[in-house]
């Protein structure tokens, strides 16, 4: 068993090295819980085939999450947990073994609707129901190419992902942070200066990311992106930066660069 979950987390720890390093560390974490901590006694049964992961596989795992008990899908679609809110990472065991369920959470959400309220995309299609084209996390990391006009000025700053829907949770209020290294923001990308952001090249980009999930917004997401921050700033002296970008040889930039431009002109 030992040895078959060193395996396991060999391969898992090929596998995700290409994703993020939070979700690096969540899966070896859970892969030497396995073998070495929480693992019940039926865990360590010689017969057990078992699998493990974090956000890298194909079932949804906010689900599972709710039945196993750790919590209950809140407004947001996030699962929340009564002790840590939603700021956790949900890994998954799949195991071959039969094991006792634990009871699903009860929804704690109540009358609140601050998430709803607060998403700037209007993504919230009603409780509990996300409309993923319209969530800035999806348009600013997944989305390849332009991003819909409608869409922008609801993007305000962020050119990575977005928490606003996690922000305003009063569950979230008085979670624990962890101090875990590897989880601590790295020095100079917070709040990073969009110029910086927008100007950069292939090394920079390649340099500046290394096993950081901000790789999979690629270096093309990452700059038009951040020319629909420049846009949504107000600030006039991104104007002689976006005028460059206006004639960028990515298509996606530069027409975002030109959205920007005219927006800031307006204003
Ligand atoms: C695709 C995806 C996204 C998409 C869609 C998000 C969404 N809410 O569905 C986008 C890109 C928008 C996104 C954004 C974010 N994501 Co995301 N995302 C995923 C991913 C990879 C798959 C989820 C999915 O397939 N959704 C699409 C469909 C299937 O969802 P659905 O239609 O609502 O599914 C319902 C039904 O199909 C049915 N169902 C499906 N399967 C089953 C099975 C059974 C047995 C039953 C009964 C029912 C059932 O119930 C589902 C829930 O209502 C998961 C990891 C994973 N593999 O689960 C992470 C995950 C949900 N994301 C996560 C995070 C952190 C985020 C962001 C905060 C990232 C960021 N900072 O920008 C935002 C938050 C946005 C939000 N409010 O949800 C975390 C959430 C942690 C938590 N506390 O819940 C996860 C779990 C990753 C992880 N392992 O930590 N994400
Ligand atoms: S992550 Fe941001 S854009 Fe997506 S649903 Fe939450 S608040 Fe809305
Ligand atoms: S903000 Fe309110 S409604 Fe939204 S997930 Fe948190 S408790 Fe639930």
């Amino acid at each position: 068993m030992l040895r078959k979950l060193r395996e396991v987390e060999k391969r898992l720890t090929d596998a995700v090295a290409r994703e993020s390093e939070g979700n690096l560390v969540a899966s070896a974490g859970l892969a030497s819980t396995d073998v070495d901590g929480g693992a019940s006694e039926g865990m360590r049964s010689p017969e057990a085939r078992t699998w493990c992961y974090v956000d890298t596989g194909p079932i949804v795992e906010r689900v599972y999450a709710k039945y196993a008990g750790v919590g209950w899908i809140g407004k947001n679609t996030c699962v929340l947990n009564q002790k840590l809110g939603s700021w956790l990472f949900l890994g998954v065991v799949l195991t071959s073994l039969e094991l006792v369920a634990d009871l699903p959470a009860p929804d704690r959400c109540g009358t609140c609707t601050r998430c709803l309220d607060a998403c700037p995309t209007e993504a919230f299609v009603g409780p509990y129901q996300l409309d993923a084209n319209k969530c800035i996390s999806y348009l600013t990391i997944e989305k390849r190419g332009g991003i819909p006009e409608e869409m922008r000025e609801g993007m305000g700053r962020q050119v990575f992902g977005c928490d606003i829907c996690q922000d305003v949770c009063p569950w979230n209020r008085k979670a624990p942070a962890t101090q875990a290294s590897e989880f601590q923001p790295r020095a100079g990308l917070v709040n990073p200066a969009l110029e910086w952001l927008a100007e950069m090249q292939g090394e920079e980009f390649r340099a500046s990311f290394r096993g950081s999930p901000v790789r999979r917004a690629k270096l093309s997401g990452l700059r038009r992106n951040a020319a629909i921050a420049m846009g949504n700033s107000g600030k006039r002296e991104f104007i002689p930066t976006l005028e460059k970008f206006c004639q960028d040889d990515d298509s996606a930039i530069a027409e975002s660069a030109a959205w920007a431009l005219r927006k800031l002109r307006r204003e």
